[in-house]
């Protein structure tokens, strides 16, 4: 009979234990389309663990790094759709959806880290509105580092450029393969070294950042610095989702969120040089670009802004504008 209640006790303490923390957890996926030591993905993983501490556990955030949910250009409808909570995306990709998400990829438009995050400032409260009216929420954004050209030819200006086979990862960076006159593939990140080991493509545009997590030392001899634009990832939220959550858990959500843009730039611009060096450690020609690639590039760069600003239209220039204040 003792014997039976003691266990009886030990069940009821048991039972309670399992219900002490009576709180309901929110569990949330992640979606990211870069490798788990890219600097876009550590600050994200800083982030959910940020959130975790917070809230004391109550939102649980699991990052999927390296397109394995979902694939770059998947991420956003996904998140839209709520088949993932919250998600990163890549801008520039979305650009056919709405000029907006474009402008980081307008190249000589903001070329260094001030003028990126002015423009961000700049683009922000119409994101936040277009956001809004695709049921999404922005969390933060961080730039990429500067964008330059790899290429194993030897580029002193546009015209040498006419016939590369040339990886494009968004709409913008296809459109300067149009301009040049080179044959532009569209390839995410996650599959760009398995393109260039086959020899689909021979040369791109993108940051020392992507040069070295897709090892294209490896395929490439040279890196031309031409630091073209900066473009940003941001990292978004299924607005139902969102408005799910407690206050409390909100406000520590967005506080987080506040912490991890702060930190990503700062990582971006800090490891910018670092990646040079690495890709430079491996053998590649960091080189600084000629003058007459840079004026073609920005001619390039003249065509695309007043191509941008036909589509974008009035709202578009005042985001332009507010920018160039
Ligand atoms: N890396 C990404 C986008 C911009 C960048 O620097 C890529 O090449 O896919």
């Amino acid at each position: 009979m003792l014997h039976r209640f003691g266990l009886l006790a030990t069940c009821a303490v048991a039972a309670l234990a399992f219900s002490a923390p009576t709180f309901a957890q929110t569990k949330w996926d992640l979606p990211s389309a870069y490798p788990t030591t890219n600097l876009h993905t550590e600050n994200l993983t800083q982030f959910a663990a940020d959130v975790d501490k917070a809230t004391a556990g109550k939102l649980k955030i699991t990052v999927h790094a390296n397109a394995s949910l979902f694939k770059a250009p998947e991420i956003k409808r996904a998140v839209q759709g709520g088949q993932a909570q919250a998600g990163e995306i890549l801008m520039v990709n979305f650009e056919n959806d709405n000029p907006l998400f474009g402008l980081d990829g307008v190249p000589f438009l903001a070329t260094g880290y001030a003028d990126a995050m002015k423009l961000y400032k700049a683009q922000k409260p119409a994101l936040d509105k277009l956001l809004a009216t695709q049921n999404l929420k922005l969390l933060y954004a961080v730039a990429w580092p500067p964008q330059g050209i790899f290429a194993n030819k030897q580029i002193n200006s546009g015209a040498d450029m006419k016939g590369l086979k040339w990886r494009a990862y968004s709409p913008a960076t296809a459109k300067i393969a149009e301009l040049v006159g080179a044959q532009p593939v569209t390839v995410q990140q996650a599959e760009l070294a398995q393109a260039m080991a086959t020899g689909v493509i021979d040369s791109y545009m993108s940051s020392g950042s992507t040069g070295y997590d897709s090892k294209t030392y490896e395929h490439i001899k040279n890196f031309y610095d031409t630091q073209a634009w900066l473009p940003k990832n941001a990292v978004i939220v299924n607005a139902a989702a969102f408005n799910a959550l407690d206050k409390p858990t909100q406000d520590a959500l967005i506080k987080a969120a506040a912490d991890a843009e702060t930190r990503g730039w700062k990582s971006s611009e800090e490891k910018t040089a670092w990646y040079l060096q690495q890709l430079a450690g491996k053998g590649m020609n960091i080189v600084k670009p000629a003058p007459q690639l840079m004026t073609d590039m920005k001619k390039v760069g003249d065509v695309m802004l007043a191509d941008w600003l036909k589509k974008a239209g009035p709202d578009g220039q005042a985001v332009v504008d507010a920018y160039r204040k």
